[in-house]
């Protein structure tokens, strides 16, 4: 009990980067957190598509790189080596427009770093993005902005500096999510965004 506790003591102290991740409906922004954090909760239609959001958190030590769902046993005592980095995700279709609507303007009202995920293979999903982004920048305040050129393992995927260019957004990273390929850079790249690295 005292354990569980300290826990918990140790979680509210540590410093929190919060990551908005949107994107057009199935860029891969579900797959993205949940590859990232095995307890993370979605509330999804039997589609798959997400109806209101994703929530993923993960405790980040800036020594190693390394991150967990829990906190770490090593944790405790060394509060500044460690981030809490919480991930929101919003739905992309159209037809939950107005859920993410209410996700951007409350729960990712001010964030960090946020998170636009295109699925590198599709034209739309590229041209789509412009939409959620011109979104974005309405409702969020928030300090940098990434692009997740995600499908990098389909063989039509268009490089992440391409999509990067066309978009206008200086900072991007590839991944493939489902194969959990290009995860941890961009774990690392927002923290380093964030300014605790
Ligand atoms: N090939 C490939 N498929 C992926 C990848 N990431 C996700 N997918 C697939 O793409 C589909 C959509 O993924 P989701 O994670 O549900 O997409 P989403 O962005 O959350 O979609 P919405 O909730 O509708 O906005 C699923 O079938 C995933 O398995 C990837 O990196 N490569
Ligand atoms: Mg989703």
């Amino acid at each position: 009990m005292r354990k569980f506790a300290g826990a918990i003591k140790f979680f509210t102290r540590l410093k929190e980067v919060k990551v908005l991740v949107t994107g057009p409906t199935g860029a891969g922004k579900t797959t993205l957190i949940h590859a990232i954090d095995e307890r993370a909760k979605s509330v999804n239609a039997p589609s798959g598509a997400t109806i209101f959001m994703d929530v993923g958190i993960i405790i980040y030590d800036l020594k190693t790189g390394r991150y967990t769902s829990y906190v770490p046993p090593e944790a405790s005592g060394e509060p500044d080596r460690f981030l809490k980095i919480k991930f929101i995700g919003t739905p992309g279709h159209e037809r939950f427009r107005h859920q993410r609507l209410i996700v951007l303007s409350t729960s990712a009202k001010e964030v960090d770093v946020v998170a636009l995920v295109v699925d590198s293979g599709d034209e739309r999903s590229i041209e789509a993005s412009k939409k959620i982004l011109k979104e974005v920048s309405e409702k969020v305040r928030f300090k940098v902005l990434l692009l997740v050129a995600n499908k990098q393992d389909l063989p039509n995927a268009l490089p992440g500096a391409e999509i990067a260019k066309r978009l206008g957004i200086q900072e991007y990273v590839e991944t493939s999510a489902l194969y959990r390929r290009g995860v941890d850079d961009f774990i690392r790249k927002c923290a380093e965004l964030s300014k605790f690295t």
